[in-house]
């Protein structure tokens, strides 16, 4: 029996399932989990030394590739500082500004532990700042685990959201409605309906949940220019995107197409930690001043603002602001699903990849999926069956087919070129 195998085995007789979150179980690939060793630059190696080019970062936070020099130097300082004192410190400020610095649309952040943490919180302010209940969010964005979040749509838009999860008592997700991505249709019949009482739109700006789908520009306009008429909060759920597609997230790229684009609170996390536990939301400070201790929105954390959490965010993301950084890392991820797309057409596979900055995606289909159900109407098989072949040719994908890939600075020429030659013999297989 492998290592891998074993320490599955061991791990599933402490752990549900054997993991801490479920994606890595490989239930939607099928197979052994890889247990991870060590990592460096682009590479993991795992329990049995298989070294693996790494194509997950962590699921987005390690931009700069594992072990960052300037990074663990900046984390190794603070660890002896002290690692967590549960009181205020300069760093914390340190990191808000460099974050507000990059972004214009926001004005204050609260720091946070997890992505879901943030985007529950963001939620609640959402919902104690306008003093309305209801939400709509889009079938196939994730946004964390947090109750409300939970919910899969109703029939039709006269019925609200039914739980995704056990546990989620029906109340809690009745004011959530779930519409179809990039349905203006939808959007708009949903506003007329409900619009007085809606507290925000959260959206993933580019859906990394559902492996690789771009909100379409006419459909970020229509939704921005609803949620103004209405009175209700767009929330960019950037948790992925944020700092990962652009230095500017992906409301930067929008603000491109739709000129002077903003949404009104922003969810960040992954890259802001640099691979350490820490998230963020932020906004305007006239809404920001609904949150505790200020105002009557409460929302706490032990650890929120780790000092030393906080030294490899703000680590991080001094290389991604140095210049060219999103420059090079584009490139390397366009020459990746350029590769791909070459060795796909030469194997006579439909194949159809996209990417921004360091995030990519790919689908085994003619077409570019515009919402959820047309991912799922792509070729989930040739997707497992790919991703085992470049599995065992050492190139380690995301295991699933809802979820997208990301490229680090530290992947060179050399390991796209190895890559490639890897999905020539995976699909050849
Ligand atoms: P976390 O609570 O996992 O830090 O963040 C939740 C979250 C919120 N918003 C977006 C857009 C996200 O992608 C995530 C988490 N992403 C998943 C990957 N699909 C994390 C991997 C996992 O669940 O293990």
């Amino acid at each position: 029996m492998s290592t891998n195998q074993q320490l599955f085995d061991r791990a599933q007789r402490v752990i549900p399932g054997g993991v801490n979150s479920p994606v890595r179980a490989f239930r939607a690939v099928g197979g052994t989990p890889r247990f991870i060793a060590r990592a460096q630059g682009p590479y993991m190696w795992d329990a049995e030394g298989q070294r693996y080019i790494d194509y997950i970062g962590s699921w987005g936070p390690m931009i700069l590739g594992h072990g960052h020099p300037a990074v663990l130097e900046a984390v190794q300082k603070a660890a002896l500082e002290g690692f967590s004192y549960g009181a205020p410190t300069e760093r914390e400020i340190e990191l808000a500004e460099a974050i507000i610095g990059l972004v214009p649309s926001v004005e204050q952040v609260r720091l946070v532990s997890s992505g879901t943490e943030a985007g529950m919180s963001a939620i609640r302010l959402a919902r104690g700042a306008t003093g309305r209940n209801k939400i709509i969010k889009f079938e196939g964005c994730y946004h964390g685990h947090a109750d409300a979040l939970l919910v899969k749509a109703g029939s039709g838009l006269a019925t609200f959201g039914f739980p995704t999860s056990a546990g989620v008592p029906l109340e809690v997700v009745q004011h959530t409605l779930v519409l179809e991505y990039n349905n203006i249709a939808q959007i708009e019949a949903a506003f007329a309906e409900h619009g007085k009482d809606l507290a925000c739109v959260i959206i993933e700006p580019i859906a990394g949940n559902m492996n690789f789908v771009r909100a379409q520009v006419p459909f970020v306009r229509r939704i921005r220019e609803l949620c103004t008429i209405h009175g209700a909060l767009f929330v960019f759920d950037e948790v992925m995107t944020g700092f990962r597609v652009a230095l500017g997230g992906a409301q930067s790229v929008y603000a491109k197409a739709i000129p002077g684009f903003k949404p009104d609170i922003s969810v960040f996390g992954k890259v802001i930690g640099g691979g350490m536990p820490l998230a963020a939301f932020g906004t305007s400070r006239d809404i920001m001043k609904h949150l505790a201790p200020l105002g009557p929105v409460y929302q706490a954390g032990t650890l929120s603002g780790n000092p030393v959490a906080t030294a490899c965010g703000l680590a991080t993301l001094r290389e991604v602001a140095k210049p060219g950084f999103y420059e090079a890392l584009g490139a390397s991820t366009q020459l990746l699903v350029a590769g791909l797309s070459a060795a796909a057409r030469d194997a006579g596979v439909p194949f159809v990849g996209d990417s921004e900055g360091g995030m990519f995606g790919f689908f085994f289909s003619a077409d570019l999926p515009q919402h959820y159900a047309a991912v799922l109407a792509t070729d989930k098989d040739r997707f497992n069956r790919f991703f085992h072949g470049m599995l065992d040719r050492g190139v380690y994908l995301a295991p699933a087919l809802y979820e997208a890939g990301f490229v680090s600075a530290a992947h060179t020429a050399a390991d796209i070129a190895a890559t490639v030659a890897a999905a020539r013999g995976a699909l050849a297989s």
